[in-house]
């Protein structure tokens, strides 16, 4: 396996995660987001959608979108399980994967922070110290009560079980800290981050073990 990514994107460190947890060997082949490798031919010939990250297989087929890159890993390896067996369990791992996914990272991704710096004129401080803590936490005060409401955590998302909810938020938080984004008012999630960032899965592929972290 050969995994398309940035050492720092939040995506790509999702499936590191994924793989990892599962034991499935594979070769990070880094894409400079600040080079604007994501956009050049030949990572396009891989995703034409430009993103990161891309997994390619030993047979050369490539799948993108990390969360249904996620669910396929757990589908074609099952052990060890980043889905649930029940249905509502399913659900809810899902529903706090999308937290992260649908309605937290898509709003600061590079393409829409460069969108509103250039066609907006935003300067960098009110990006990065208005826009960006902004949804950091308007989104994770979504997954806090969330969690809160459905009482399902533990050590992790779901109980004591590391699940896909995890293999999302982790990265995620990752990013919040470097954007220095105040995170004290989220003590459930970030209760679940430190036990999740403490796993030796997600250690040995954190953003700073890549080959292209700077
Ligand atoms: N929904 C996609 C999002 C992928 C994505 O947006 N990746 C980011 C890095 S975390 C990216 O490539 N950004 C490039 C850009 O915004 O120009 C997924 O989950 O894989």
């Amino acid at each position: 396996m050969e995994l398309y990514g940035f050492f720092r994107s939040s995506t790509s460190f999702r499936l590191r995660i994924a793989l990892a947890w599962k034991g499935i060997p594979f070769e990070s082949r880094p894409v400079s987001l600040p080079k604007m490798e994501h956009q050049a031919a030949d990572f396009l010939a891989k995703n034409p959608q430009g993103l990161v990250p891309a997994l390619v297989d030993d047979a050369g087929r490539v799948f993108t979108q990390s969360m249904a890159m996620i669910e396929y890993l757990d589908e074609v390896q099952p052990e060890p399980p980043l889905l649930p067996a029940g249905a509502e369990e399913r659900w809810y791992v899902r529903a706090a994967s999308q937290i992260v996914g649908c309605e937290i990272h898509p709003l600061n991704n590079v393409r829409v922070l460069k969108y509103l710096k250039n066609a907006y004129g935003l300067s960098d401080d009110r990006v990065n110290k208005g826009w960006y803590p902004h949804w950091i936490a308007e989104g994770l005060k979504g997954m806090e009560d969330f969690l809160l409401a459905q009482r399902r955590h533990g050590t992790y998302c779901l109980g004591d079980t590391f699940t896909m909810a995890d293999v999302c938020l982790i990265p995620q938080i990752y990013n919040a800290q470097r954007y220095n984004c105040d995170l004290s008012a989220f003590p459930t999630v970030m209760k679940l981050f430190a036990a999740g960032a403490a796993l030796e899965a997600v250690k040995k592929v954190e953003p700073s073990t890549q080959p292209d972290a700077f």
